[in-house]
């Protein structure tokens, strides 16, 4: 009997080589992920309401604000860690107000803030015990930021998620190393990857006990090392375990692994693939999110005035929607803890144009159409709302509806507007005095058949 059973693994085990093999999935030879994992019923739950918010705030702060030009400035510049370690002394936010941050987030209309616990730089934002490279020990500001604005994301009714960089600039134990943080920094070239781990775990409970109920956590930078065990299965459960209702997800550009909870794609929509580093990026059955800057920038860059218009951020957002996933919009505070006044303005001006409109986004889903060159549409019980982007004439013709139509109106104006079932489809007519600068948007109720 043993040895049938052992045959029948050892079988078991060449047909699940032999797949992964030949499936373009793991690029790493290294089975990754919690295989075992089944969401609970708390966490299927943050999961509808995470579809159903639509729009996030991410944050990029962290100690290479000071110096104004992104969050890469180490890696790019290739500031060894002797000269890095000079930021954390001139880093002192005392104009941080975590109120009007997630006031400004709230005023957008977003209902969940992301936040960058430790980026790249391995600078852990919070009060962390495992290691001294953190804001309270090494900054004159001395305060655990993160915690002032979980306690006021709790007051205000905005959800809160941890941005969490696997990649690490400056931990000793990050090795080997591959892509990035390479020949520069002045670290050892030796190092146990597992002592790394088994901090990065430590942090992410310290990050998942003492902020209260968090939303989720956000990983980046898994895809500096492609070809290493990141020991998912045990990092995934630890998270599970303790916050049973958080949402993982992680931003390594591949189809999800097991244990994740939602798929992020970054400065892409789903599927597009524009961004040169995601060409194996397919999409799973996760809820599913895209990251977008406002500038150019994610960490605070002094000098990049390529600001996106409010009209370009709020179709991303209608594109987002009808491709069936939420935007998290980022701003990059200054080192002072202020967020510039271009971000705010825009902030502002999209949440404006969302309290008008906010019934086409919260609580839909994409579809019933795929996204066209036109624009998108997004449903939400017996309504669909057809976002017109981009359409010069007077009417257009959208595919056959699966149910019959009860009405049209555009939000716009709150009028009814004119349609006309045709043989290829439904006419339906764009008045001039309904058009909306950003998005027009009809909505149309189905009857029950
Ligand atoms: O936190 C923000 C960025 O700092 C971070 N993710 C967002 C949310 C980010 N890190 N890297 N990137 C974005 C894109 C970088 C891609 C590359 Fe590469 C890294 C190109 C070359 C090195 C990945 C690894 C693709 C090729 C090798």
């Amino acid at each position: 009997m043993a040895v049938t059973i052992r045959t029948y693994f050892s079988i078991a085990g060449v047909v699940l080589l032999l797949c992964s093999a030949l499936s373009a999935q793991p690029v790493s030879k290294i089975e990754q992920g919690q295989l075992d994992y089944k969401p609970t019923k708390e966490n299927l739950r943050s999961r509808e309401w995470f579809q159903d918010a639509k729009f996030g705030l991410f944050i990029h702060w962290g100690v290479y604000s000071v110096l104004g030009r992104g969050e890469w400035v180490m890696n790019n510049e290739k500031i060894p860690i002797v000269e890095y370690e000079k930021l954390p002394p001139q880093f002192n936010p005392t104009k941080f107000d975590p109120a009007a941050w997630v006031a400004l987030a709230k005023a957008a209309g977003m209902k969940y803030i992301t936040i960058t616990t430790k980026h790249h730089d391995g600078f852990a934002m919070f009060d962390s015990k495992v290691s001294d490279w953190n804001i309270l020990a090494r900054t004159p500001y001395k305060k655990d930021p993160l915690k002032m604005l979980a306690d006021e994301c709790r007051k205000q009714g905005i959800k809160l998620f941890f941005y969490y960089s696997q990649l690490d600039w400056h931990h000793p134990d990050y090795f080997p190393r591959h892509y990035t943080g390479v020949g520069y920094t002045g670290r050892p070239e030796s190092g146990d990857f597992n002592k790394y781990l088994d901090f990065m775990d430590a942090q992410l409970s310290e990050l998942l006990t003492n902020y209260g109920e968090i939303g989720g956590i956000w990983f980046d930078g898994m895809w500096d090392r492609e070809e290493a065990d990141w020991r998912l299965a045990r990092t995934y459960s630890l998270i599970h375990k303790t916050q049973p209702q958080a949402l993982i997800g992680s931003n390594h550009h591949l189809k999800p692994f097991g244990g994740e909870d939602f798929q992020m794609f970054e400065k892409d929509l789903p599927g597009q693939k524009t961004t040169g580093f995601n060409d194996k990026q397919e999409i799973g059955a996760l809820p599913l999110e895209t990251c977008e800057t406002i500038n150019g920038a994610w960490g605070y860059n002094a000098k990049d005035q390529r600001f996106k218009s409010t009209k370009d951020l709020i179709q991303y957002l209608a594109k987002a929607a009808g491709n069936n996933a939420n935007f998290l919009l980022n701003v990059g505070p200054m080192p002072t803890g202020e967020i510039q006044p271009e971000f705010v303005e825009r902030l502002q001006a999209i949440g404006q144009w969302l309290s008008k409109y906010g019934d086409a986004f919260y609580g839909t889903r994409g579809g019933p159409f795929s996204p066209r060159p036109w624009g998108v549409t997004t449903q939400k019980g017996n309504k669909v709302y057809v976002h017109i982007l981009d359409w010069p004439d007077e009417a257009i013709l959208l595919p056959k509806f699966p149910r019959a139509i009860r009405t049209a109106k555009a939000l716009t104006n709150g009028k009814p507007v004119h349609y006309e079932a045709h043989r290829f489809g439904l006419l339906l007519s764009i008045p001039r005095e309904a058009r909306d600068d950003y998005d027009t948007i009809i909505e149309i109720e189905l009857g029950d058949s």
